[in-house]
């Protein structure tokens, strides 16, 4: 079968990506493509992976190019996508990355929320890091994301041009005000004349984004071939929801991402609460009683009724609650939308795939809320079932002995919390200060225990439906 390629010439660069991955390409890479669409500009994108070659081996022979499959419930559509000039491998050609980075006039980034290298209960630098040590000892050959901006903004002062604005698209709150942080750490600790000049002149935007986007499995790339005729080693796949809320602060041009419907406001923290809590928090939830419950996918997970009853009874009893709803953004119509998104059967998104690196993910996801629940006097049990059920996941053995394949940067530390009661693991969980801060309440060991028992007596779906 013929190999889909490049059909028109490649955009000039405007845009270097950072940890491209199927997420961006299913969602910001469209939104630009869309934006040079209506309104012009040399926006192309150069794509970095900062660890493994495998997109670039799989985009390369096609130019950069490939498919976005749409899978909604009235079936699916196919979009050919040539907004990627090229793939550039961080590890094999640091100086390329470097070179892209000197022309660029925005760098997003994709690195997920363990490549921040930062302590995600405190928001600091690791500065015990092994790849932040490695930045530090050698700052001219970065390796981790935040190096690279760092030695990247350092040629950009020193050859007297200004800086490119920075737009962190991960799913952390204030992922902008966070990067820009950690950039200036490093920096701090690099030169702190180049801080001061990254703190006066740069701009990190926060944004929020959201389109659910499953890995891509065999079974996708063959799909894709049904559906165009071409074979494309790396299609993605996508829901037909998407949006992209981002904090109007640009260090100078930018591509006209409001021509491709994406929100330049001023202050996007109430667009984050809600997204990150009511989305990926239910997500990381569903995740956890999901997989113990033996559902391979969210839609599986919804599609039990117990389930499906107990992420209602999370948005309209413990997360709606404690946010503040976005100006023109009803909450409960929100929930009940997202509640149709998870149910879309076309949508293969795995459990196992968003159980991954809860412990960078659940303080964002659900300890905020959990947090706020105590503030009002509330004890939200059905989060602390979801927070439980993690505990069980990140034990390696699922409720019938079966191992569970844990991807986590802490995973042995999480593994090392069993065996014992569960009074005893919940007290080992919570003084993993990373996860938990430094004084966690009482009140969330009280919790904790709770449903951990409740768990490993009764089972997932009893146990969720004890805390409707
Ligand atoms: C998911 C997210 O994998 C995960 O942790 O919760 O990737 C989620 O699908 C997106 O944030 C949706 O916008």
């Amino acid at each position: 079968m013929t190999r889909l390629t490049r059909t028109t010439p490649a955009p000039a660069q405007g845009i270097v990506h950072l940890g491209l991955g199927a997420f961006f390409r299913a969602h910001g890479a469209l939104y630009v493509e869309e934006a040079m669409a209506a309104s012009g500009g040399d926006w192309g994108i150069t794509g970095v992976s900062l660890k493994s070659p495998g997109q670039r081996d799989r985009l390369a022979p096609q130019c950069g190019t490939y498919t976005a499959v749409e899978l909604g419930p009235e079936g699916e559509t196919a979009r050919h996508v040539s907004v990627i000039r090229e793939v550039l491998v961080a590890p094999e050609d640091p100086a390329a990355v470097l070179a892209a980075l000197r022309t660029a006039r925005l760098v997003t980034l994709t690195i997920t929320e363990k490549g921040y290298c930062h302590i995600p209960a405190t928001g600091r630098l690791d500065l015990a890091h092994p790849v932040i040590r490695a930045d530090l000892a050698n700052p001219e050959a970065p390796a981790s994301a935040i190096g690279y901006l760092t030695r990247a903004l350092a040629a950009r002062r020193d050859a007297g041009e200004p800086p490119f604005t920075v737009l962190s698209c991960d799913n952390i709150p204030g992922n902008g005000a966070l990067l820009r942080g950690l950039v200036l750490e490093l920096a701090g600790e690099i030169d702190p004349a180049l801080a001061a000049w990254i703190a006066a002149e740069g701009a990190f935007p926060s944004s929020m984004v959201d389109r659910i986007v499953p890995a891509t499995t065999e079974a996708d790339i063959a799909r894709t071939e049904a559906l165009t005729g071409l074979h494309d080693a790396a299609p993605v796949m996508h829901e037909p929801f998407r949006q992209w809320v981002i904090e109007d602060h640009f260090a100078g041009p930018r591509p006209d991402l409001a021509a491709a419907g994406a929100e330049l406001v001023e202050d996007v923290t109430p667009f984050e609460h809600m997204k990150l809590r009511c989305l990926n928090g239910t997500h990381s939830a569903l995740a956890y009683l999901g997989y113990l419950s033996g559902a391979e996918t969210i839609s599986d997970a919804v599609a039990h009724p117990a389930l499906a009853a107990y992420v209602r009874h999370l948005w309209a009893e413990e997360i709606l609650p404690v946010l503040t709803a976005p100006p023109g953004t009803s909450l409960p119509d929100y929930a009940d939308a997202l509640f149709r998104r998870y149910a879309n059967p076309a949508i293969r998104h795995r459990t196992w795939q968003i159980a991954m690196d809860g412990s960078q993910k659940l303080p964002q996801r659900l300890l905020g809320t959990i947090g706020e629940n105590f503030s009002a006097g509330r004890s939200p049990r059905g989060l602390f079932l979801a927070v439980a059920a993690w505990m069980i996941y990140t034990s390696g053995r699922d409720l019938h002995g079966a191992a569970i394949d844990v991807r986590d940067p802490l995973a042995d530390r999480l593994g090392a919390c069993w065996p014992g009661a569960p009074a005893e693991v919940t007290a080992r969980y919570l003084a993993i200060e990373e996860v938990f801060g430094p004084a966690p309440d009482p009140a969330l060991a009280e919790g904790l225990t709770a449903a951990l028992t409740a768990l490993l007596t009764s089972g997932p779906e009893t146990a969720a439906q004890q805390v409707i």
